[in-house]
């Protein structure tokens, strides 16, 4: 009979380095819904304040070019545990996919080279997850209040309280239970190294927050975007859609603006609305309507309650118009809403860090922050995301670095969240499959411990990044697209159905991107060099649209 393998013959064989098996970090990934760059202090100081999450930027580092591949939740949740786009991980957009947890991802990876992994919170992949030792999430997109958790032996059980908190004391007590145990003979004289991943449903739609944070951000007016008023002249697809504050956003479901079923005027989405905060207990009910019922009263009272939907006109309406009244009332009430969201979410993410402190891990731990894309907080009008304009292609990215990892400050090359799976199996020291498209991000670091390599690898770093997304027709009616984004250029091909059309920025001189030069002579010879760009990046990740 030949012996049982040890741990230790077991990890070589995965090939990760003796020397780095005593102390490999500990990863700490924290991932939240729709949270944008615009709404975190450390990114942007116009609106809110987050000192949590700028204590992780002020400890470690800020990516201020961080990218998705997909702009909505499904698809990069799959693009960060493959490592590989879309059409390679053939989950390309929320309302048909069914992820393929057969597939090979990260957190089998990691499993596989001696880490014990964990994921708590919003899943969105519809299929069982797989590679987590443990796992709790919610049912499809989840609830803010007194939420569902689906439990690995299938069990559908209700918790008492705010979905962020509670992914957080969950997050916790896996933790807690993780460093209380060691396994016996462990080569690494301690439990195994883990990979948490905490994946949050704020700050979703529509916006709830904790009843503790209702009257928060209540006095703040929120200065408007610059393009607030976009006219959508020159994008085809962008004047196509339905992510309008002033079109489409709903006066109940979203600004909250209800006084009781029978005295409150019936909108689309009144009755989700209702299943929404007929989750609270009376109790909770109660400091619920204390706050929203008089706001109610008094907008039913000044604007009438034959008021629905405001025109498409409403984004250029006259200042001091009744439309631009209105417009602007909802922009408020949406972000701060927004905001109390956001509160809520720095400070459990505080709590996450003084937990690892307290416990002596901090220093040994990668702590990363992001979130599944972007968000519109008003620009061009908007809520929502999808689009490859800036606001949603890019994510908000801070991490703290465990030791022997010095760069600090700002990181701006190109990244993206397919390069978060070869990251983290870099840093177990486990190898990176060929397969995956994605680069480490270790090389930028590592600061003065940089080898010859990494110095290379940031030299010949990606001068581009590659954009495909793909849910239409769907909720918000944002058409089909692909594109490349450069340092400066941006170009963009939307298609199929009812639309054929190119863009092209230059986010030099249109940070907003509000002028489509595409086709313009001026811009003739850039284009087509673009042109050559993405098609060799189409063509570098096989994607079979082109
Ligand atoms: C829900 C929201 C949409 C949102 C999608 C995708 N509508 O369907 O506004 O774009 O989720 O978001 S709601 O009426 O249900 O709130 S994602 O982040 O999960 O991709
Ligand atoms: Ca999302």
């Amino acid at each position: 009979m030949s012996p049982k393998p040890s741990l230790a013959l077991l990890l070589a064989a995965a090939h990760v380095p003796i020397a780095a098996q005593t102390q490999r970090p500990n990863i700490v990934y924290i991932m939240t819904d729709d949270h944008t760059a615009q709404m975190m202090s450390c990114y942007d100081t116009r609106f809110v304040s987050t000192p949590n999450l700028d204590r992780i930027a002020a400890d470690g580092v800020r990516f201020t070019h961080s990218f998705v591949a997909n702009s909505l939740s499904g698809p990069s949740r799959a693009c960060m545990l493959t490592g590989k786009h879309s059409h390679k991980n053939g989950f390309t957009n929320n309302e048909h996919g069914i992820f393929d947890g057969s597939q090979q991802t990260m957190p089998k990876l990691l499993r596989a080279a001696g880490y014990e992994t964990c994921l708590i919170g919003k899943w969105h992949l519809v299929s069982t997850p797989t590679g987590f030792d443990h796992w709790e999430i919610l049912p499809a997109q989840g609830d803010y209040y007194n939420p569902v958790f689906i439990h690995m032996d299938g069990r559908h059980v209700v918790d008492s309280g705010y979905v962020t908190r509670l992914i957080t004391d969950k997050a916790i007590a896996w933790l807690d239970k993780h460093t209380a145990t060691v396994p016996e003979g462990s080569p690494e004289g301690a439990s195994k190294p883990f990979a948490l991943f905490i994946h949050h449903k704020a700050c979703h739609r529509a916006w709830l927050p904790d009843l503790d944070d209702i009257r928060l951000y209540e006095d703040t007016t929120f200065p408007l975007p610059p393009e607030f008023h976009d006219d959508y002249a020159t994008r085809e697809a962008a004047a196509k859609t339905e992510m309008e504050i002033g079109k489409d956003m709903d006066i109940v479901y979203d600004t909250k603006m209800f006084v009781s079923h029978e005295a409150t005027p019936a909108t689309r989405l009144s009755s989700s609305y209702e299943r929404m905060i007929g989750r609270l207990s009376p109790a909770e009910r109660k400091r619920y309507d204390d706050f929203y019922v008089p706001l109610s009263q008094r907008f039913y009272q000044e604007w009438g309650t034959d008021y629905n939907f405001l025109p498409r006109q409403s984004q250029s309406s006259v200042d001091g118009s009744r439309d631009a009244k209105l417009l602007e009332w909802k922009y408020q009430r949406y972000m701060r809403d927004y905001a109390k969201v956001v509160h809520a979410l720095d400070q459990e993410v505080g709590r996450v860090l003084d937990y690892l402190e307290a416990k002596g891990l901090l220093d040994n731990t990668l702590v990363v922050y992001t979130s599944d894309q972007g968000f519109y907080m008003g620009e061009h009008g908007w809520f929502d995301k999808r689009f490859m304009y800036e606001e949603s292609l890019s994510t908000p990215l801070v991490m703290r670095l465990p030791k022997g990892y010095e760069r600090r400050g700002i990181i701006d090359e190109m990244v993206q969240n397919i390069d978060y799976a070869p990251t983290f199996l870099a840093l177990a020291g486990a190898p990176i499959p060929k397969d995956i498209q994605g680069v480490s991000l270790l090389p930028l670091l590592k600061g003065k411990a940089a080898t010859k390599a990494d110095k290379q690898a940031i030299r010949n770093w990606r001068d581009a990044i590659y954009y495909h997304y793909y849910e239409y027709p769907a909720e918000h009616d944002v058409r089909r697209h692909y594109g490349i984004r450069t340092d400066r250029y941006k170009l963009i091909h939307f298609y199929g159905h009812d639309v054929n059309a190119w863009e092209l920025f230059d986010l030099k001189n249109d940070p907003h991107e509000l002028h489509n030069l595409y086709g313009q002579p001026a811009y003739d010879k850039l284009q087509r060099q673009l042109h050559r760009q993405l098609e060799a990046l189409q063509i570098q990740y096989d994607d079979p649209q082109r």
